[in-house]
């Protein structure tokens, strides 16, 4: 057998190519080349022979067929065996030392416009592909070049004598890293012909902005979890139901009733689970002309979801744990609403959300089944970032360490349940965040704050408006007919709130919607009605690193906390709790979301 090192090379890519087969030759390697690469090489007058020359086979079938030959391949993946050693010689084959290739374009072809799909199919490489993956998977011995920016440092190492392993591992990821690539590429391409639309790839009108184009959802290796049953989804209803669907998977597996949420901008607005209205709640929620409301668990769950904070759920995108029912749909029916994802629909209720928004509201059917893989991938400014998926369970026995007071027994089966549902909706909601709940549902929520007395403050003020709401004189508003139920909203908000102003056009335009003008509150009252909101739960995403946290808290009726420990303060928020009549629970578990 030859002591003289064999190159194999084939590149499309023709960059550098001369000044590698010159840096070649000069090392005395003997180099094989496919067609128009020895045709080049040629030409420029270095030494070069035809892959023919070996394989003793000419390329066949248009250029199909060029360097796929034992000859090639098991000159590649030789090892320095013994029994391959004997393999070789018994089919006179000599050993491959370095290989060098680049791939065809399948990505410049591809994303020429209107490319048909035999124009992409030849431009799908496999005599090369082999080539890398074979020299990459043998690079032990050899060296894999499939990047023509490597060839100066290649060749400068091979004149001072071998290639170190250090440079051969890097080769071979660097070569692994573009067949993946190249791979990925031609899956996409077919995905988006081949897949039936919606069974594994979506095309989206636009990402988050008009402006981003393309867009598309889609899954490898599996159909996508959801079906359209009406409308097209956008990129942010994918986002929000994606979001919103393990959310009341959860809160349903962990509190065994059916659950809902109402999610905006990737945070819910509300979440709740099924638990019956009094008469109060369903005037406050403007559910209180909803046919069988009271027989339909699921329907409390949206009303309290949708009910808790009406100003930011308008425009919703809803998450349901159940097979929809008419009471459910007709309550979707009468909001603004973008779009609902659930296990599955009633054949009367779809008939009443397919009427929605002209026949466009969406409708998504979630497989309850579907659980996703462990790691999360996604892409930052070209930075790819993984991690495992957040799946910590949250459920009332997460809360059975109570820190403060030191005495407590038991905490009541409520405060557990709410605690539940607060911890489960932070899980979901964009970091920092802060949750109140009481009955079963959030009343507040503050989500995306920097600071976390922010996201306690507006949550706070949101649980306190949701309150104010139950006020007799609120309850007792008498509206001008035809007053829409956004308007409403609004005009309650403005009320409760606190934020009416004295004179002006916008205290005119207030005025516009009532029979009877509702008066402002005043501080006094507002007090006083404040301080009959009791056993509010609140749970953050992480430590209160200030006792103010648990001051602003304790003012919306909180009797239980839970977070997770760690700040220097730890010690001083508890204490604060303690004076302040609320029990601190233990809750381990960080849980930051973006
Ligand atoms: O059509 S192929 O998949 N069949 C092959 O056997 C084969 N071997 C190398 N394409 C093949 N190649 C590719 O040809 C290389 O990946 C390289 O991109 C290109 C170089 O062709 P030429 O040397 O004829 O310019």
């Amino acid at each position: 057998m030859s002591s003289q090192k064999i190159a194999i090379v084939s590149v499309y890519d023709k960059t550098g190519l001369l000044d590698l087969a010159k840096g070649l030759a000069q090392q005395n390697v003997r180099i094989l080349a496919s067609g128009g690469t020895a045709r080049m090489i040629r030409e420029s007058g270095f030494p070069v022979e035809d892959v023919s020359a070996i394989t003793k086979a000419p390329e066949m079938l248009a250029g199909r067929v060029k360097t796929l030959h034992p000859a090639v391949h098991a000159g590649i993946l030789a090892r320095n065996l013994e029994s391959d050693e004997k393999d070789l010689a018994d089919q006179n084959i000599n050993k491959v030392d370095y290989v060098i290739c680049n791939l065809y374009p399948f990505k410049d072809t591809v994303a020429k416009i209107n490319v048909s799909i035999p124009e992409a199919v030849e431009e799908i490489d496999i005599g090369g592909v082999t080539l890398i993956r074979a020299a990459a998977k043998n690079h032990k011995r050899v060296t894999i070049l499939s990047d023509p920016t490597d060839y100066a440092g290649f060749l400068s190492e091979l004149e001072k004598g071998e290639i170190s392993d250090a440079s051969r591992n890097r080769y071979a990821l660097k070569a692994f890293e573009h067949t993946a690539d190249y791979d990925a590429a031609i899956s996409d391409f077919f995905r988006k012909e081949y897949a039936g639309s919606g069974d594994q790839y979506m095309a989206l009108r636009y990402g988050a902005n008009p402006h981003q184009k393309p867009a598309s959802a889609f899954t490898s290796n599996q159909p996508l979890p959801f079906k359209v049953l009406c409308g097209s989804p956008g990129y942010i209803n994918l986002l929000d139901s994606l979001n919103a669907w393990p959310l009341v998977k959860e809160l349903k597996e962990a509190l065994g009733k059916p659950a809902a949420a109402s999610f905006k901008h990737v945070s819910p607005a509300g979440a709740a689970i099924g638990l019956p209205l009094t008469e109060d709640e369903k005037k406050v929620y403007f559910v209180n002309d909803i046919e069988g409301i009271d027989s339909s668990p699921l329907a409390q769950a949206y009303a309290r979801a949708r009910g808790a904070d009406r100003m930011s759920s308008f425009g919703d995108v809803i998450a349901l744990s159940d097979i929809v029912d008419v009471p459910t749909a007709s309550i979707i029916s009468k909001e603004v609403s973008d779009g609902v994802i659930a296990p599955g629909y009633e054949d009367a209720a779809l008939e009443i959300l397919k009427k929605k928004k002209g026949g466009k509201y969406l409708v998504l059917q979630i497989d309850p089944e579907y659980t996703p893989g462990p790691i999360e991938t996604r892409t930052v400014y070209g930075v790819t970032l993984q991690q495992h998926r957040n799946d910590a369970e949250i459920s009332p026995k997460t809360f059975s360490t109570i820190i403060t007071p030191k005495d407590a027994g038991a905490l009541p089966e409520n405060a557990a349940r709410d605690l539940t549902v607060a911890t489960i909706t932070l899980k979901y909601t964009q970091s920092n965040s802060v949750c109140y709940a009481v009955n079963g549902q959030v009343i507040g929520l503050g989500a995306g704050q920097q600071s976390r007395i922010h996201c306690t403050r507006l949550a706070g003020d949101k649980a306190d408006n949701w309150w104010m709401r139950f006020h007799e004189r609120v309850l007792s508003i008498k509206w001008k007919k035809g007053t829409k139920r956004p308007d409403k909203s609004n005009a309650i908000d403005l009320l409760v709130s606190g934020e009416l102003p004295k004179d002006g056009a916008e205290r005119e335009a207030f005025e516009g919607v009532f029979e009877q003008v509702p008066p402002a509150f005043t501080d006094e009252e507002r007090e006083a009605w404040m301080k009959q909101l009791k056993n509010v739960c609140v749970s953050s995403d992480a430590f209160f690193p200030f006792i103010d946290n648990v001051f602003r808290a304790a003012r919306s009726g909180v009797n239980y906390i839970a977070a997770p420990s760690g700040s220097q303060n730890d010690g001083a928020v508890f204490e604060t709790a303690e004076k302040l009549g609320i029990t601190f629970v233990q809750q381990n578990t960080r849980l930051f979301h973006h």
